[in-house]
């Protein structure tokens, strides 16, 4: 890990005058809380990768081991904790209304960091990929919190809608389904609107989520990556801070 403080102190000048600022976050910022990326070596789950779970086909031809995929990402994430970078960041989003964070993880970790600081902005808190803690009935469409432990041994087992018995999935948005307009079209106003667009752990290879960081730079405004390595967005980057989440976010952020 390379991070410049000449970097670091570069990027706090861009925040110290901004404005408005989008964070976009991926898999990366939860990497340290002990939750393995997508890309990652650990990426792979029974040599399945995610694009190929993650789908609404997969789910249509095999429900069970979608879900056993799924139920074993909850417990592990409920087995772990936000860690300093989601910690500085709610904190950050608490003291400063122009700050939204855009996630595309569905772990809940930003949540849980909020909630442990003070009252959560559901306006600028946008879980654009859904949560892993929501389920959705594939028969009537109700949303609901779940949580509890799914037994993926028969078709049986899985959770059923309540209301009208319709097989329950996880809502979260697949490969090839759309995102949530109201939520991504929040997201792309505010990348639109930023002086800043801070980028912590993600490859920005999903779509539309990595966009967010071009649609700032295309209005004007200026890029921060927090990224170990580079990634396709490193080249229009204003700073580019090679370290992890832990290491640059609580630096970059700290006392602005
Ligand atoms: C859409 C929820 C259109 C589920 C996720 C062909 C057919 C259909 C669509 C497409 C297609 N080709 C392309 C597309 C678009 C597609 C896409 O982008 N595909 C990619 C693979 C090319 N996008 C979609 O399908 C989207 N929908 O386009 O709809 C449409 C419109 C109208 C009507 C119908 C359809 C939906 C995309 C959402 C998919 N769902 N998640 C779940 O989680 O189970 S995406 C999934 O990948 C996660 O959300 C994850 O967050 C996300 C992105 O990955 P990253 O977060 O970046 O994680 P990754 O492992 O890749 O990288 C980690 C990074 O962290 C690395 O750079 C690493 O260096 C760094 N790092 C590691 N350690 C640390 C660190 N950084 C800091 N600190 C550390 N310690
Ligand atoms: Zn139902």
């Amino acid at each position: 890990m390379n991070t410049d403080p000449l970097d670091i102190e570069r990027g706090r000048d861009l925040l110290a005058d901004a404005r408005s600022v989008i964070i976009l976050t991926g898999a990366g910022i939860s990497a340290e809380s002990g939750i393995p990326t997508f890309r990652g070596e650990e990426g792979l789950w029974r040599n399945f990768r995610a694009e190929e779970l993650a789908t609404p086909e997969a789910f249509a031809r095999d429900p069970r081991l979608v879900w056993e995929w799924y139920d074993l990402r909850r417990q592990k994430v409920l087995e772990c904790a936000p860690n300093a970078a989601h910690d500085r960041i709610a904190e950050w989003l608490t003291r400063n209304e122009g700050v939204v964070l855009a996630t595309q993880n569905v772990d809940g970790l930003h949540e849980r960091a909020w909630l442990d600081v003070g009252q959560v902005d559901g306006g600028r808190l946008l879980e654009i990929h859904g949560t892993l803690f929501r389920v959705r009935c594939t028969a009537c469409g109700r949303e609901s919190p779940h949580r509890e432990p799914v037994d993926s041994s028969s078709p049986d087992t899985l959770p059923h809608c309540e209301a009208c018995g319709g097989l329950l999935r996880p809502a979260v948005v697949w490969f090839g389904e759309a995102l949530d307009p109201a939520i991504i079209g929040g997201a792309f106003e505010a990348a639109e609107g930023a002086d800043v667009c801070v980028v912590v752990g993600t490859s920005a290879v999903v779509q539309p989520a990595a966009s967010l960081a071009t649609v700032t730079r295309e209005t004007g405004g200026r890029i921060i990556e927090i990224n170990p390595e580079s990634t396709p967005l490193t080249p229009i980057c204003d700073v580019s801070l090679r370290g992890t989440a832990v290491a640059c976010v609580p630096a970059l952020l700290s006392d602005i």
